[in-house]
């Protein structure tokens, strides 16, 4: 899969937000994607304005904006339509999901909005994706979750994920789970048999798992090549002109991260909303993601 163009790699999946991904990347010449990490509506909406052209997905982290509403929703739906990209909540769900033989209660949601109250136990994350001031699950075609609790996690996301309707057409919404597999701050715990045993997990639930938050391509030991599933990859930690900050991130080039670590978008917070100029930096992120890319694939840069 790592010499693919990424729209080969999108007939190797069945999530269809993996599906959709990798097919907008082709098209838009893109596998930037940034981490909108500002804290108020007007910032926010701003950012995917005037980023949104250069990327492939939007990230947000929905919970620390101030003056949050509906409004915004719609708003970044609409940005999200007009510039065609994914968004994104890095939400890194960290707690428990579905029980054993949970009842099915969401599988006929009419609604693109799961009604509340889901059952009152061993649900929590249940309730934190498709409930709360939030909503996450209503609008966000990505999110991600920490594997530390156990496939359960999985389990309950994708009771809502999968579940969901468009209420104009009653079509599925397309929507898809990253594992963090292994993370980009210094001291980060997710070492040793964690990234692999995250891997396993995701194999077993592909029609909803269809990548990672990572620093480079796993494989899972003792899998045949040529047995193994497809993953997109998507890493945070990527700046041109740093090397970290003084609470811990590390830094790589989006050529490191994509052509010697095998990843596929690079996330880039504070090296795009921080530039002085934002559609330099926007332009020169991209042709470096890009070029990263098409060299992997052996095609002329
Ligand atoms: N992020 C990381 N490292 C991880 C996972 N997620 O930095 O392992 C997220 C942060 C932030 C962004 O929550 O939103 O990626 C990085 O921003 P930066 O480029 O400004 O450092």
């Amino acid at each position: 899969f790592l010499t693919m163009s990424y729209t080969e790699r999108a007939a190797h999946h069945t999530n269809q937000t993996a599906k959709d991904l990798l097919t907008l990347m082709d098209r838009k010449k893109t596998n930037l994607s940034i981490a909108a990490d500002v804290v108020s509506k007007d910032a926010l909406l701003k950012l995917a304005d005037t980023f949104g052209p250069y990327i492939c997905v939007f990230k947000t982290h929905i919970d620390i904006i101030t003056d949050f509403d509906e409004d915004l929703i719609t708003q970044l739906k609409a940005l999200s339509e007009k510039h065609d990209f994914l968004i994104f909540e890095d939400r890194k769900f960290a707690d428990i999901g579905k029980k054993q033989n949970p009842p099915s209660q969401t599988s006929s949601l009419p609604s693109n909005i799961p009604p509340t109250p889901f059952p009152q136990t061993g649900n929590t994350v249940v309730h934190q994706y498709a409930s709360g001031i939030y909503k996450i699950a209503s609008w966000s075609h990505i999110t991600n979750a920490h594997p530390i609790p156990g496939e359960g996690i999985i389990k309950g996301l994708a009771s809502v994920g999968l579940n969901l309707f468009s209420p104009t057409t009653a079509s599925p919404l397309s929507r898809g789970l990253l594992l963090l597999a292994e993370m980009s701050s210094a001291g980060a715990l997710t070492t040793g048999t964690y990234p692999s045993q995250a891997y396993t997990m995701a194999c077993k639930n592909r029609d909803f798992v269809f990548g990672f938050i990572g620093q480079r391509r796993l494989s899972s030991e003792g899998t045949e090549e040529g047995d193994e599933p497809d993953f997109v990859y998507l890493t945070p930690g990527v700046q041109m002109a740093s090397k970290g900050d003084d609470l811990g991130q590390q830094y790589r080039t989006p050529e490191e991260v994509v052509l010697e670590s095998g990843c596929d978008v690079i996330i880039v917070g504070r090296g795009l909303y921080g530039a002085k100029d934002s559609k330099k930096a926007a332009e020169e992120y991209r042709r470096a993601g890009w070029n990263a890319y098409l060299k992997r694939i052996g095609m002329e840069v």
